[in-house]
């Protein structure tokens, strides 16, 4: 059955400058004023990473605290913190996130080249993540940057079971350097293979950069969610910088409604994914 659209915005990142991109949200009313208006456009999780007072990524746990709690004071919307961060970030401070008692947290499934980086996710490091989600309640969004990924996401919930709330949701991101592309290909055999994970299982998707607009077109056609923000994409067009986070959420709001699945509330959000209300 196809449903209404899940629109995940992505607004900061870990990757980007604010020298380079001034339009990035890097403090705590920069990142509340943009959920507000991003949750009012149609939005219905936000999908967080933080910065210090130099803008520049961090994890830091009493910031995190500070920053669910601003979150969750200001809007509807399901709090999902990184759990990624930056490519230079150690497993401690990464499992440490969870601490800070999110609703949701991404979990990726495996390491991959990240442009001329590695973003390093061994298996017991992946394994850690997903048990210490389920012992918090902490309902995790597993991120996918390769078509293995989702093997190993099969043998995980094979070997260690459900996450908290019962249900199963990836997120294929597409078109980093060093993992999948950005192509309707590839989001079809990724939905393929999702059908070898537990009945019911969803999946949003993200294009990198210029895979922005085939992505989202292909994962609407394919019966998948939306994530879109400024963390991985930068560019609105040839020559067009992205002007706010709103203005693709916006766009992605426009192309649900083209699609005729229109986005789903936070509150139905949470229903979908099996977060208690
Ligand atoms: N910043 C990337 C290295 C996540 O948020 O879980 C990892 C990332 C994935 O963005
Ligand atoms: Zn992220």
């Amino acid at each position: 059955m196809t449903t209404g659209t899940l629109i995940t915005v992505a607004p900061t990142g870990a990757e980007s400058a604010k020298a380079d991109v001034p339009a990035l949200p890097v403090t705590l009313d920069e990142l509340v004023s943009t959920a507000k208006e991003c949750e009012a456009l149609g939005a219905a999780v936000i999908h967080v990473h933080i910065r210090d007072g130099e803008a520049r990524p961090t994890l830091d746990l009493g910031r995190l605290r500070d920053t669910v709690a601003a979150l969750r004071e200001s809007t509807d919307l399901v709090v999902q913190l990184s759990s990624g961060g930056a490519v230079t970030d150690p497993e401690a401070a990464r499992l440490a996130v969870l601490d800070a008692g999110p609703e949701m947290a991404s979990c990726t499934m495996g390491t991959v080249n990240f442009g001329d980086d590695v973003f390093l996710n061994r298996w017991e490091f992946v394994v850690g993540l997903h048990t210490r989600m389920q012992e918090r309640g902490v309902v995790p969004e597993y991120e996918i940057f390769d078509l293995g990924h989702l093997t190993a996401l099969q043998r995980l919930l094979g070997k260690y079971g459900l996450p908290a709330g019962g249900h199963v949701h990836v997120d294929f991101v597409m078109g980093v350097p060093g993992g999948m592309p950005a192509t309707a290909e590839a989001l079809v055999a990724c939905r393929q293979a999702v059908r070898d994970l537990p009945d019911g299982t969803t999946f949003s998707a993200t294009g990198i950069g210029r895979g922005t607009i085939p992505v989202i077109l292909a994962s609407l056609s394919a019966g998948g969610h939306l994530r879109v923000g400024m963390e991985d994409t930068v560019t609105y067009a040839k020559g067009r910088p992205v002007e706010s986070n709103m203005q693709l959420v916006a766009r992605a709001v426009a192309f649900a409604q083209l699609a005729q699945r229109p986005p789903v509330t936070p509150a139905e959000a949470r229903t979908l994914l099996g977060i208690p209300a």
